[in-house]
C-alpha cells in the first residue's frame, strides 16, 4: 500500500515535471506586485523601470574572469572554423520555462516569486512578462526565443477569445523583437488543457482533433506573423497509456494526416520555416509515438513526409529513449533531419525530465562534434529548454543558468573544434575502416558484390585478421581536448 502510494505519487511528479506545467500553478502564487505601481499591476501593462535592475548587458571576458555574470568561454563574434560563435551556436530562450517556471512540483508550491509578476493570468500581466522576456533577452545578448502559444497568452472562454488574446499579447512581441531578435520557433500547446486528455492529432475524439488542427493552424499563423524561422511539433499526449483499448494504427494515420494538413497550410500562407518534429519517449504518456530519432524517421519515412519535416533533438529525451544524446544527434544527422536542439540535459539518478541546464563539457563536445559535422544548425538553433532548479529562487540565477549553459557549450564548440583541427581521432576511424577503400571494399559499397563473388574471396583470403578498435585511444584522444 505504501509502496503503492509512493508509486502514484512518483507517476504524477513525473507528469507534471516534464510537461512543464506551470500556467495554472502560477495563479497559486502570491501577489507579488511592487507597491510602487500603486496596485495597478493586474490591469496595466506598463511596467516603469527595469526588469532586471543590477543587471548589467553580459559581456564576454574570457576564462579567467571570477564574475558569474559575465561569458568566460562564449566570444559571440569570434570565429571557430570559419563561422562566428554566434553563428554556430543560435542560442534561444524557452519562455515557459524562463518567464512561466514558478519551482512548483506536485509535492510543494511555488517557490520562485518574481517582481513583476502579480499572481494573475491577464493579458496585461501577459504583456508585462513579454516585456521582461525582451530585456532578458537583450541583456543576455541572444538574438532568438520560443514560446507555446498558451505560455505567452491567456485562454479566453471561446476559440475566438483565445485568438484575440494571442494576437494582442503578439503584436507586441513583434514590436519588441525589433530588427536583432528573431523568433526561432513557436508551437501549441496540445498537452495541458483536459480536452487532450486523449491525445490531439492522436485522440479518439474527432472534436478534439479539430480543436488540434484549429489551435496549430493559429498557432502557425502568428509564427509566421513574427517571422518564424521554425515550427515545432511535440506530441506530448500523442501516444497511449494502454494498447488494449487504443488503435494505434489508426491513431498513427491520424497523426500523419494532421502533419500533411500542417504542410498544406504552410504553404498556402507561405510561410517558410522548417517543421520540426521533437521526439520523446514517454512523459506524460507512458508511450509516445515519437519515441526517437530513428522511430520519428520511420514514421516520416512510410507515410512520404521525409522532406517535409526534420527533428528537434532534446537531450534529455534522448537519454530517456535509453540513447545519449550524441546518438540520437547523430540518428538524425545521418538521416539528413537534424533541425534543432533543445539544449537541456538529464541527472543520471533520476528517471525523468528533469530540464537541466547541460553543464558536461564532455557531453557538450560530443553535441558539437555532431553540430559541425552537419555543417551547423541554421535555421534552427539552440533553444534552452531547461529550467532553473526549485531551490534556485534569485533573479540572477535565470542569467547565471543560461550563462553556464552558453558557456559549456561554447566550450564544446572550441573543443570539437580542436579535435577536427588535430584530425587524429578522424584518423582513427578512418584508418578503421580502410579495408572497405580497397577494390572489394570499394564494389561491397557500390552495392556490386553478390554472396558468390564474396564466398570466392573468403575463401582465396582465408580466416581474416581483425584489428584491434582502439576505444581507448579514441577516448584518450577525445579527453585531450577538453
Ligand atoms: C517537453 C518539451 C516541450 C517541447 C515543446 O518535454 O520538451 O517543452 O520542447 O513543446
Ligand atoms: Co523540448
Amino acid at each position: 500500500m505504501i509502496l503503492e502510494k509512493k508509486n502514484m505519487a512518483g507517476r504524477i511528479l513525473l507528469l507534471l515535471l516534464c510537461m512543464n506545467v506551470v500556467s495554472f500553478i502560477v495563479n497559486a502564487a502570491p501577489q507579488t506586485c511592487p507597491a510602487d505601481l500603486g496596485g495597478k499591476c493586474s490591469e496595466d501593462s506598463e511596467w516603469e523601470g527595469e526588469f532586471f535592475p543590477g543587471i548589467p548587458k553580459i559581456k564576454y571576458e574570457g576564462p579567467s574572469s571570477k564574475s558569474p555574470l559575465v561569458y568566460k568561454w562564449y566570444n559571440a563574434e569570434e570565429e571557430i572554423l570559419g563561422k562566428k560563435m554566434k553563428d554556430w551556436l543560435r542560442f534561444s530562450v524557452a519562455f515557459w520555462h524562463t518567464f512561466r517556471g514558478t519551482g512548483a512540483d506536485p509535492f510543494g508550491a511555488p517557490t520562485k516569486f518574481w517582481p513583476w509578476e502579480d499572481g494573475t493570468n491577464s493579458i496585461a500581466m501577459a504583456k508585462r512578462r513579454m516585456r521582461a522576456n525582451f530585456e532578458f533577452i537583450n541583456k543576455l545578448g541572444v538574438d532568438r526565443w520560443c514560446f507555446h502559444d498558451r505560455d505567452i497568452a491567456p485562454d479566453g472562454k471561446t476559440l475566438e477569445e483565445t485568438n484575440a488574446n494571442l494576437d494582442e499579447v503578439v503584436a507586441l512581441a513583434k514590436e519588441l523583437q525589433g530588427d536583432k531578435i528573431r523568433l526561432l520557433w513557436g508551437t501549441a500547446q496540445l498537452f495541458m488543457h483536459p480536452r487532450y486528455m486523449h491525445g490531439g492529432a492522436t485522440s479518439s475524439e474527432v472534436a478534439v482533433y479539430a480543436y488540434a488542427a484549429a489551435q496549430v493552424k493559429k498557432a502557425m499563423e502568428v509564427t509566421h506573423y513574427l517571422g518564424g524561422e521554425n515550427y515545432v511539433f511535440w506530441g506530448g499526449r500523442e501516444g497511449y497509456q494502454s494498447l488494449l483499448n487504443t488503435d494505434m494504427e489508426r491513431e498513427l494515420d491520424h497523426l500523419a494526416r494532421f502533419l500533411e494538413a500542417a504542410v498544406a497550410y504552410k504553404k498556402k500562407i507561405g510561410f517558410n520555416g522548417t517543421l520540426l518534429i521533437e521526439p520523446k519517449p514517454q512523459e506524460p504518456t507512458k508511450h509516445q509515438y515519437d519515441w526517437d530519432a530513428a522511430t520519428t524517421a520511420n514514421f516520416l519515412r512510410k507515410y512520404g513526409l521525409l522532406g517535409e519535416f526534420k527533428l528537434n533533438i532534446e537531450c534529455n529525451h534522448a537519454t530517456l529513449s535509453g540513447h545519449s544524446c550524441h546518438h540520437d544527434l547523430e540518428t538524425a544527422r545521418i538521416n539528413g533531419l537534424l533541425g534543432n536542439i533543445d539544449a537541456n540535459t538529464g541527472d543520471p539518478q533520476i528517471g525523468w525530465d528533469t530540464d537541466q541546464f547541460l553543464t558536461d563539457i564532455g557531453e557538450a563536445t560530443m553535441v558539437m562534434l555532431s553540430v559541425i559535422r552537419n555543417g551547423g544548425l541554421a535555421p534552427g538553433g539552440f533553444n534552452f529548454d531547461a529550467k532553473l532548479r526549485r531551490e534556485s529562487t534569485d533573479v540572477e540565477d535565470l542569467f547565471i543558468a543560461h550563462i553556464s549553459g552558453m558557456d559549456t557549450l561554447a566550450r564544446g564548440l572550441r573543443n570539437a573544434a580542436k579535435l577536427i583541427e588535430d584530425g587524429s581521432l578522424a584518423e582513427l576511424v578512418r584508418k578503421r575502416y580502410s579495408s572497405f577503400d580497397s577494390e572489394i571494399g570499394a564494389q561491397i559499397e557500390a552495392g556490386k558484390a553478390d554472396f558468390e563473388m564474396l564466398e570466392k574471396k573468403a575463401m582465396e583470403w582465408g580466416e581474416p585478421k581483425v584489428a584491434s578498435a582502439k576505444q581507448e585511444l579514441a577516448e584518450m584522444i577525445f579527453q585531450s581536448a577538453l
